[in-house]
C-alpha cells in the first residue's frame, strides 16, 4: 500500500471542490467510516486554502485531541533522552501545548518572531520541488488529519503530530531553518529530476531521519524519529553509518517500517558545514559527480 516517498494517500478532487482521499489496502482507519469522513473534511478544507490565506481552523474532536495527548506525553520523557541539543532548545522556545492539537495558523504566528517560518496545508501529497521549493520562502507544508487512534505509535503518513511535534519544533530554532532554506534554494536551483530526487534523499536522511552524536550518546535531530514514540526507542539499534552526502543520496529507503540505515552527524556543525554546505551550492553538474563517486 506504501509506495517510495512520504507516503500520502491519494486525493481525488470532486466535481464540488471537495476531496475524497483514498485509504489503500491494510490502512487502519480503511473500515472506520468516520476517520474517513474526517480525513475527506480535512482534506478538502486545505484544498479550498489559497496562497495568503491563514491555514484553515479545524474542529479537532476529544478523540483527535486524545491522541495528540498520548503521544505528547509519551514522547515528553523520550525526547528529554534521545533528542538532540538544538531540538530540545527550539522546543523550549516554541511551547507547544501537550493538551490539544494546535492550529496551524496559531503556531505560524509564534513561529513568527522566531525564525519566520510559516505552515501552509497540505491536502495530499505536494509535488517534491513545489514542497522543497516553499522552504526557500519560509513555507513549511503540513497536513492537518491525526493519525488513526489504534496506532498513535508509528504511522508512515505525515500526520499533524509530524509535522508540528516533529518539524515545528525544529522550525522554531533558526540552526534548523538555515538547513530547511538551504534545502529549498538547492531544489529550486537544481534543473534535472536526478538532481532534485538526490537533494530529497539527503533530506530525507538528515531532516527528516538524521541522528548526530553527543557527549553522552547519539541523538535523534530527524523530524521522522521525533514524532514517533515507537521508532525514536529503536534508533541506536539500526546500522549506523558516518555522514556522507553521496551515500545519503543515492541510498534507498522504505517508508512502511522504521528505517534500518540511518547517517550520523559527529556534531551539529558537521550538519551545518556538510549538509547546509552543499545545499548552499550544489547543482546538476556537482550532484552528478558525488553520483559517480557513490
Ligand atoms: N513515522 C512518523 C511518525 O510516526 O510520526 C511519520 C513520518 C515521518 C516521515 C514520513 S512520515
Ligand atoms: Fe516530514
Amino acid at each position: 500500500m506504501f509506495e517510495e516517498g512520504q507516503y500520502f494517500a491519494p486525493i481525488v478532487t470532486k466535481g464540488d471542490g471537495s476531496v475524497s482521499v483514498q485509504l489503500g489496502e491494510g490502512h487502519p482507519g480503511l473500515e472506520d467510516p468516520e476517520y474517513r469522513e474526517r480525513r475527506d473534511r480535512i482534506a478538502t478544507a486545505a484544498a479550498q486554502w489559497r496562497p495568503g490565506d491563514p491555514a484553515p481552523l479545524i474542529d479537532y474532536t476529544d478523540a483527535e485531541h486524545e491522541v495528540w495527548r498520548v503521544v505528547c506525553a509519551d514522547l515528553h520523557e523520550k525526547h528529554r533522552e534521545y533528542a538532540c541539543r538544538e531540538y530540545l532548545d527550539g522546543k523550549e522556545a516554541f511551547g507547544l501545548a501537550e493538551d490539544h492539537v494546535p492550529q496551524l495558523h496559531e503556531l505560524s504566528e509564534a513561529l513568527a518572531p522566531l525564525t519566520g517560518f510559516a505552515y501552509q496545508p497540505a491536502a495530499g501529497l505536494v509535488p517534491l520541488r513545489d514542497f522543497y521549493g516553499a522552504l526557500a520562502d519560509k513555507r513549511f507544508w503540513a497536513t492537518q488529519y491525526v493519525r488513526h487512534h489504534s496506532v498513535p505509535l508509528y504511522t508512515p503518513e505525515p500526520d499533524v503530530l509530524h509535522e508540528v511535534v516533529g518539524h515545528g519544533n525544529t522550525l522554531a530554532d533558526r540552526r534548523f531553518t538555515d538547513l530547511y532554506e538551504a534545502a529549498g534554494a538547492a531544489a529550486r536551483r537544481v534543473e534535472s529530476d536526478e538532481a532534485l530526487e538526490f537533494v530529497s534523499k539527503v533530506f530525507w536522511f538528515t531532516l527528516e531521519f538524521g541522528v548526530v552524536h553527543e557527549s553522552d550518546g547519539l541523538k535523534a535531530y530527524g523530524a521522522g524519529i521525533l514524532s514517533s514514540p515507537g521508532e525514536i526507542e529503536e534508533f541506536r539499534h539500526m546500522a549506523i553509518r558516518p555522514l556522507d552526502l553521496a551515500d545519503m543520496g543515492t541510498t534507498d529507503y522504505d517508508i512502511t517500517h522504521y528505517q534500518e540505515v540511518l547517517f550520523a552527524a559527529s556534531s551539529f556543525s558537521q550538519i551545518q558545514d556538510v549538509v547546509g554546505g552543499f545545499w548552499d551550492t550544489c547543482t546538476d553538474d556537482s550532484i552528478a559527480a558525488l553520483k559517480v563517486a557513490a
